[in-house]
Parts: C-alpha cells; structure tokens; sequence
C-alpha cells in the first residue's frame, strides 16, 4: 500500500455514524482524518489549521454545505471540497459549483469512490502547493500569488458593492430615536459578510483604505435629511487608529464629528495602536465622542475605560441575552450600569430582542436599547417599532 503521508482531511457530518463510517474509510495509509459536527465548528477548523481536502455534508442544521463551502472560499480559495448529499438538488450542485468545489457526490457513497476521490484531490492539491511554493520568492507572507490576486479581485469587488446599513438606538423611555449604528454590508455573494471583508482586507492590508471608504460613506449618508439631529455611531477598527486621514479635520467625517461617536471594540486589542490616549486626545479635540463597543465581551477588561475616557459604553448583546431570566447577566449590569453612572458615561444595551429583556434592561436601570426587536440594520434610516 502506498502511504499518503502528511494527508490531512476534514470530515464534516451533523450524522455522528457517518463521520465514524467515513473516517474507517479514510484513516488509513499515512491519512489523517479531523472531524467536525456542523459547518460552524468545521469553518473554525479551517480557519485555525490547514486541510488537504475536506468532505462535507450538504444538508446540516445551522450552517449548510453550501454556506460552509462560501466560508472556506473567502478564506482559501484552494482547498479542494468534496460536497455530499442524499437529496440531490439542481439548485445546490450549481452552488457548488459557483463555489468551486471539486466533486458532487450522492449518498450512498461507496467506500472506494470515496477513497480515491479524496485522495485524488488531496494530492493535486499538495501538488499545486509544493509547485506555487518553489515559485514563490520567500517573504510574501507565505501565501500564494494566485491566491492572493483572486482574493485582491474579491476584495476590490467587494468594496465597489460596499453600502452601509443603519440600526437605530432608542431611547425607551420617551420612545425616541438617539442616533443610528452604521453597519457595514457588502452585495458581493463572496464577501457578504463583514467579518469576511475586514479578514480580506486586513490580510490584504488594505484596512486603511477600508476604514476611509466606510468613513466617508457614513459621511455622505448623513446629508439625508431622514437623519438630521441624529448621532452616528460609526466602528473603527484598531489599525483605524494609525491612519493618519482619521484625524485630518478636512476628512469627510471629521467635518460632521460633532454627530458622530466612534465605536471601539473591546474584542480586539489596542495592542498595535502607537499611543491610544493621544489619538484620543486629538479625535476629542475634532469633535467625536468615543465609545467602548462589546462591553462584557471582552479580553481587554476595563483597561479599555481608562484608554480611551470614553463618554458611552456598548453592552455586549452576550450580556443581554436571556438577562431577564438570569439573575448573574442582571448583576453583571447593574453594576455596570452604576460604573458609568459614576464616570459619567451613558450606557447601550446592543442586541435587545425581546421584549422581556427590554423590560429586564429598563427595570436594571438601561434605556438606551439597540435591536432587533427595534429594527434590524438595513438601508436609510428606518424608525423604530415601539
Ligand atoms: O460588534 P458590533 O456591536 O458593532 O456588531 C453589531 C452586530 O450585531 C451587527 O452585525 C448587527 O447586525 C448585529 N445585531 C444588531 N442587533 C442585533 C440583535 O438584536 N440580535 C443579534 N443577534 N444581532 C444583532
Ligand atoms: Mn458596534
């Protein structure tokens, strides 16, 4: 038996007997065979390690074949996907195709065609790999240039369909509108997602240049008159930080800074960022206000309070969810909410989708809401439903 050494495959079923039958088929002869129970817990696999070839399920709860398929695909646009299904449909076999994957197969699979069809992939793709590597010159971040001139198209498609979704912040009490969040969308079906564009672009580095094109958008939304007297609240990005055009005062959204609050996330560090209170100190000088984004979130603590002095705090939704039904999420925001009453910041609680977690949020003490259950994020600047 020839050994297929260093083959690494991933094997993704939500049916825990197929993944068993599948990997006696394929553990074998140098073959190594890595499991995932649905296309969530597979994408994370992908992003975290490499895979010579990966065998999916179409038909699975949470995130379809297909949909895990796109995932990969805004990741690495190379890695050969054998897609399976036991209803086969006209419908996903043209995805998958869209989607280059390189076989369809329909169940029952047969245990040598499935042998040699991921074998086959598996060692063309080595093969396309090892020939890319011996042609690269060291020192482009180890990725391919094929590789990356298609991500480069994707990603310069993706900024051309860029718009910008807007979601209310309310304010419960008196049943107003506080401002809006500006989201960023993308039509492009490969960079839908802005998880996916903000990976493409910080891979690209090109964050900068995103960063200006969803500023200067935010910019040109609020000329609306649908959105006069309102705040915008707009994310940046850490790398946003070290862009020389985010404090220039003849920037489009420096020009309106005195409606805008800038979000800063407690997800990710301010770790790269040459000195956060200065940058501070000079976006505060133009007119913006600050806000720490995904509070409770976060792996930064409070650390991110004492950087940035910002005037407004954004509850994580992690937090909101199910507040009204557990009594550890109500103390954790209550004394939060005591915190910034005592630094004099005002309090979002983001992701708000019921009603009895409104009525929870109200009763801890919140009334600055942003939701679902209020509107979800989408074009112009829609009103609330109370
Ligand atoms: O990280 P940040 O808080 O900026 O992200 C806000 C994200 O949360 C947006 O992508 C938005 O679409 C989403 N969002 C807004 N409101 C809700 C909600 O009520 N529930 C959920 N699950 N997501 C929401
Ligand atoms: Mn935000």
């Amino acid at each position: 038996m020839p050994q297929h050494d260093e083959l690494r495959v991933l094997l993704v079923d939500d049916d825990p007997a197929v993944l068993r039958s599948y990997t006696r088929i394929l553990a074998r002869d140098g073959v190594t065979v890595e499991t995932a129970s649905n296309g969530k817990e597979a994408a994370e696999r992908v992003m975290a390690a490499s895979f010579d070839v990966i065998v999916s399920d179409i038909v699975m709860p949470e995130m379809t074949g297909i949909e895990f398929l796109k995932a990969i695909r805004a990741h690495d646009l190379d890695v050969p996907v054998i897609l399976i299904t036991g209803e086969p449909a006209l419908e996903s076999a043209v995805r998958a195709v869209e989607y280059g994957a390189f076989r369809y197969l329909t169940k029952p699979v047969a245990a040598q065609e499935l042998w040699e069809t991921a074998i086959r992939a598996a060692r063309l793709h080595k093969m396309a790999t090892l020939k890319r590597e011996a042609l690269e010159l060291p020192g482009n971040d180890g990725r391919g240039l094929g590789e990356r001139a298609a991500l480069e198209v994707r990603f310069t498609w993706g900024m051309s369909l860029m718009w910008m979704a807007f979601q209310p912040i309310v304010g419960w009490r008196d049943r107003r509108v506080f401002g809006y969040e500006a989201l960023l969308r993308s039509d492009e079906p490969l960079m839908n997602s802005p998880a996916n564009i903000l990976d493409a672009a910080e891979r690209l580095g090109r964050l900068h240049e995103l960063g200006r094109a969803v500023r200067a958008k935010v910019a040109a939304a609020a000329e609306a008159p649908e959105s006069a007297g309102f705040r915008l609240f707009v994310n940046l990005h850490s790398a946003d930080l070290n862009d020389e055009e985010l404090y220039s005062a003849g920037a489009p959204l420096s020009k309106i800074a005195n409606r805008v609050v800038l979000e800063v996330t407690e997800r990710a560090s301010l770790y790269g960022v040459k000195n956060v209170a200065a940058c501070v100190a000079r976006l505060k000088a133009l007119g913006f206000q600050m806000a720490v984004d995904d509070l409770g979130a976060g792996y930064a603590g409070l650390t991110s309070f004492t950087q940035l002095e910002p005037g407004v705090a954004k509850l994580d939704m992690s937090l909101v969810r199910g507040v009204d039904a557990d009594s550890r999420r109500q103390s954790i925001v209550r004394s939060m909410k005591k915190l910034c009453d005592e630094l004099g910041m005002m309090v979002i609680a983001e992701g708000v989708e019921t009603p009895a977690e409104r009525d929870m949020l109200a009763e801890l003490g919140c009334d600055l809401f942003q939701g679902y259950l209020f509107a979800k994020p989408q074009r112009g600047f829609t009103a609330p439903r109370w």
